[in-house]
């Protein structure tokens, strides 16, 4: 595996310097200020590619451009409305330009509106460090009494709403701002920060999309990007929903192992494949992370490596984001099947046999509480949860380990 590490590019609090201290083979980053459906045009991308290559000393970095997160789709593709066919052609011409770079791994999500969605961005953890974490009944309130979704009440059962109401009663204005903030929390530098108005009207636009229409959109998306990136030798992988149960009324097609396959069957070439994303798919417990790698391990070109733990039994409920070998993921098993993914490539001579894995978001801890960077993104959490992940496949790879088990 490729120990790869997101950057978010020079405003990024954590920098190339940090990434290269916490041993990070590669790195993840995108065009953040590109807005989305535009062409990513061959001067920007050499222009972060040389950004990443030096450290601040002047010494070259070593590290490179390994995979794009993310060459986002836009709304209006994923709707099929205004500029959808522009922004398709547009999409081929960024991964063309992107190929022409070097770039062969592209991440993105076909989730409607919102990317990833919680509560708080800085939950208090017993031991004074703070995760993410997404709370079921604050986001009901939200949805409820601060947004107002028509008819958003008929989406939740009666206890949750019960303890919506209490909630929202007991915040004050600014932590109803605090609260609608942190849930339409867009990433930085990107083109879009939503207000809750933009949301509505969003909303009103998928009121009539299913999710059988999306996932057709989203395989007229395929049929038409796929194959190009396939001839120019890039790797699609597709970002679950997060969290991976529909949200906000919001249809929502990649939430399942049987989201996948379907997806993966309709554009059935190996272009099309898939990012692992144990965090996002570990918040449902009828998601089986290490038999995913094993079933769908051949098009996985991508792996983030997280950790929830759930706060409810239920397929929707509460979670929050756990130490990477901590939460509910056997993360020792993923790893064992990601190994053995890889060693099924290396034996069938494919040149993509070393997966690029990132250590998924961190805890905030030490001096991360104080530098404040990028919720979820911080160094020292992050080096601690690549650290123990590193060690894994470090121990899973030793023969020693083999004869032990034996
Ligand atoms: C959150 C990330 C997601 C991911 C996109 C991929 O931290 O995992 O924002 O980058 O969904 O398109």
């Amino acid at each position: 595996m490729k120990q790869t590490w997101r950057w978010f590019g020079p405003k990024d609090l954590v920098s190339i310097d940090d990434m290269r201290q916490a041993g990070v083979q590669g790195v993840v980053t995108a065009l953040h200020h590109v807005p989305t459906g535009l062409v990513w045009s061959p001067e920007e991308i050499t222009k972060r590619q040389r950004e990443l290559a030096w450290m601040k000393d002047g010494t070259p970095s070593g590290l490179a451009w390994d995979v794009v997160e993310s060459l986002p789709v836009s709304e209006d593709i994923k709707k099929q409305k205004g500029d959808w066919r522009t922004h398709i052609d547009n999409y081929k011409v960024s991964l063309n330009n992107l190929a022409k770079a070097g770039i062969e791994t592209v991440c993105y999500n076909f989730m409607p509106v919102l990317d990833w969605t919680r509560t708080n961005l800085a939950w208090r953890l017993p031991t004074g460090a703070t995760c993410m974490r997404f709370d079921y009944a604050d986001f009901a309130a939200f949805d409820i009494f601060i947004l107002q979704r028509p008819n958003a009440a008929k989406d939740y059962p009666a206890d949750i709403i019960a303890t919506a109401n209490e909630r929202f009663r007991a915040m004050s204005e600014a932590e109803q701002q605090a609260m609608a903030r942190n849930v339409v929390f867009g990433l930085p530098g990107a083109a879009e920060h939503f207000t809750l108005d933009d949301v509505r009207q969003h909303l009103a636009e998928y009121a009539h999309i299913s999710a059988d229409r999306l996932r057709g959109n989203f395989i007229d998306f395929l049929t038409e990007i796929a194959p190009v990136a396939e001839n120019l030798g890039v790797r699609l992988c597709c970002h679950p929903d997060d969290p991976p149960f529909d949200l906000l009324g919001l249809p929502r097609v990649m939430s399942t192992e049987s989201d996948y396959e379907a997806i993966m069957s309709a554009v059935d070439i190996p272009a099309n494949g898939i990012t692992l994303c144990t965090g996002s798919l570990g918040a449902r417990p009828d998601n089986d992370l290490p038999g995913m790698m094993d079933r769908l391990g051949a098009r996985v070109h991508f792996l983030h490596l997280r950790n929830v733990k759930r706060e409810t039994s239920h397929v929707r409920g509460s979670f929050h984001e756990a130490e990477h070998l901590g939460g509910d993921t056997d993360m020792v098993a993923v790893l064992a099947a990601a190994l053995r993914e890889e060693a099924r490539r290396k034996a069938a001579g494919r040149s993509d046999w070393s997966i690029p894995m990132r250590p998924d978001h961190g805890q905030d801890i030490l001096d991360d509480l104080h530098r404040q960077a990028q919720p979820g993104y911080p160094s020292i959490g992050r080096l601690k949860g690549l650290a123990e992940l590193r060690g894994i496949i470090q121990a899973l790879s030793h023969p020693q380990v083999g004869l032990h088990a034996r």
